[in-house]
This record gives structure tokens, sequence and C-alpha cells, in this order.
């Protein structure tokens, strides 16, 4: 029997730190909704994203299967020497550099079992034919991420990065530690998959064609003050997921923790729909990726968002 070990919804009032902003659970900033019951009824999950933006689903991958792989990480990671000396590996104590570790193009870390068996799991393929109706394929590139004390992102769509070729691809972000509210969970933007300004304007932007800054807003405050949103986030454990698609506005909370904060983030799209070229092997065994243009410089988003009437 799979045991399901929730942790306790979170009380109103909780506040939740964002960097230098705080903002309080039940007003500005939601726990996101679990859709872990719906597993198994895809027309349920269809509409629930249609809806929402984003499934939310506690213990999509078995908990071990996560542990294993931050483990894998974890000794990555101390083999570079980024853990705390005379700590046990699998607590993933962050050392004195305060290093944070992006295996992006380490293909030896971030392609390696444990890490597949997570992303590209029998499971994880089988959910998405049934997602998508259809054979699908999964970016070579994959993101894994560990965030030491601080680290974190900015809000943006996905869409500005990996948004060429089809539309209908979905982007699954996996916790494999313990991710809570003090150790830099991802927060969504409720509702911003509907913002129509938004998604016609920077979300139509592709930062390596246009040259265009990247990222909408390094500011949680505006996003609620002056966008109007609601943000979404949650105590996330090893295996828990979120499925969104190319248009829901998202960053990451800074790491408060000593403890290192890993994740790693996946695309998904039916076999038979145009793909997004930069990011699958060529014949050299590397991927083109983001920011492939040399000597140039991005469009500053503060001119972007005044043009755009988004300031
Ligand atoms: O994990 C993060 O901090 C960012 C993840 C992200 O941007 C994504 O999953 O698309
Ligand atoms: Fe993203």
């Amino acid at each position: 029997m799979m045991i399901l070990n929730h942790p306790t919804k979170i009380p109103n009032h909780t506040p939740f730190d964002f960097g230098e902003h705080r903002f309080y659970f039940g007003k500005e900033i939601l726990e996101l909704s679990d859709s872990s019951s719906l597993i198994n009824d895809f027309e349920a999950l269809l509409k629930k994203i249609r809806e929402d933006g984003y499934l939310f689903i506690r213990g999509f991958h078995p908990r071990t299967d996560a542990e294993q792989a931050a483990q894998w990480t974890l000794q990555n990671i101390a083999q570079r020497g980024g853990l705390q000396p005379d700590t046990k590996v699998e607590d993933g104590i962050i050392g004195e550099r305060n290093q944070t570790f992006s295996f992006f193009r380490q293909t030896e870390v971030a392609h390696a079992k444990p890490i597949l068996d997570v992303v590209d799991s029998h499971r994880t393929m089988q959910f998405y034919e049934k997602f998508l109706g259809g054979p699908v394929i999964t970016f070579d590139k994959r993101w894994l991420r560990c965030m030491a004390k601080g680290g974190h992102n900015h809000f943006h769509y996905d869409s500005v990065y990996v948004g060429r070729g089809t539309q209908n691809r979905y982007t699954m972000w996996s916790a494999l530690t313990d991710i809570g509210l003090e150790n830099g969970p991802l927060v969504l933007c409720l509702g911003s998959h509907q913002h129509d300004k938004l998604k016609s304007t920077y979300g139509a932007t592709d930062m390596d064609r246009d040259l265009t800054d990247a990222v909408f807003s390094t500011n949680p405050r505006e996003m609620v003050d002056k966008f109007g949103f609601t943000l979404g986030t949650a105590h996330f454990q090893p295996g828990d997921v979120i499925i969104f698609g190319l248009y829901m506005m998202h960053s990451s909370a800074p790491n408060r923790s000593n403890r290192y904060r890993i994740s790693i983030d996946t695309r998904y799209q039916l076999a038979s729909d145009e793909k997004d070229d930069r990011f699958f092997f060529r014949e050299d065994g590397s991927w083109l990726g983001n920011f492939y243009n040399k000597d140039v410089s991005y469009k500053p988003m503060t001119e972007l968002r005044h043009e755009w009437g988004l300031e």
C-alpha cells in the first residue's frame, strides 16, 4: 500500500517570506489545490488544468525514487565540494561556498539512471500519453536545480524560453527534496494563464529570436498589487509535482535554509507535434539551448513593458 503522508494544510494568516516581501496565506497567497485523487480520471484532470492552469499532484513519483534522485544529486554536489564537511550527504547541508548548482549540461549527472527513473519513468510517460492522447516525447534538456541559500528564480512564462513549435507542451516541476515554505518553493501566479494582455505581449516573445529579456518581473509584490494575481504555493515533498502549460507565470522564492533545495523541471509533448529544436541533441551530442546568440544584448524588460503598457 502506498503511504500518503501529506503535510497538514497551511493555516490562514501563515506568513510567507519571499525575499524582502511578506505575504499572508488566505489572502494574497493560497495553498495549491492537490489533484492527486484525480490521477486516473484524465477527463477531470484536463478540465482542472484548463480551469486552474496547473495540476498539483502530490506523490506523483514514488517518494523513494525522488529521494534516490536527490541522494544521487547530493553525492555529485559532495564530490564537487559543495556540502558542509562532516555532515551526512543525505542531509544536504550547504557548505561554506554556498554554491548553487545547475546541472543542465552535465548529462553525466542529470541524465543518470536515478534521475531518469523519475522524470522519464514508465509511469511518467504513460501519464502524458493518456493526458495528451498519443505517443509523447520529453526534451533532452532537463533542468536539475540545486539552490543554495538565497538561490531562486524570477517571474516568467515558460513560453519565452521553451515556446517554439507546438503550444501543447507541459512543464513538470518535480520536488526531489522536502521543500517547505522556508526552502524556496515554486510559486505560481494563479489565473495568469488567462491574462490575455500578458500572453499576447510578453508571452508572445521568444527571447532568442527577439533578443528580449526573458524575466518579466523580479518583484512578487508587484505581481500581487499591480497585476492582481493571488500567489499559489505549497509544502512540497519528494515526488510531488506541479504540471503547467507555457503560459503560467511562476518563479521560486529564495531558499532561506541551510539545506540544498533540489528540483527538476522537464517538458512533455506529443511526438507528432512540432518540437522546439533548441532542446534536443544535435549530431555533436549537445543541444543549442537558450542564449545561443553571441555578442548580442537583450532588450530590457523595463523598455518592453513600457511599449506594452504593462509598467
Ligand atoms: O525551480 C525553479 O526555481 C524554477 C522552475 C521553473 O521555472 C520551471 O519549472 O519552469
Ligand atoms: Fe519556468
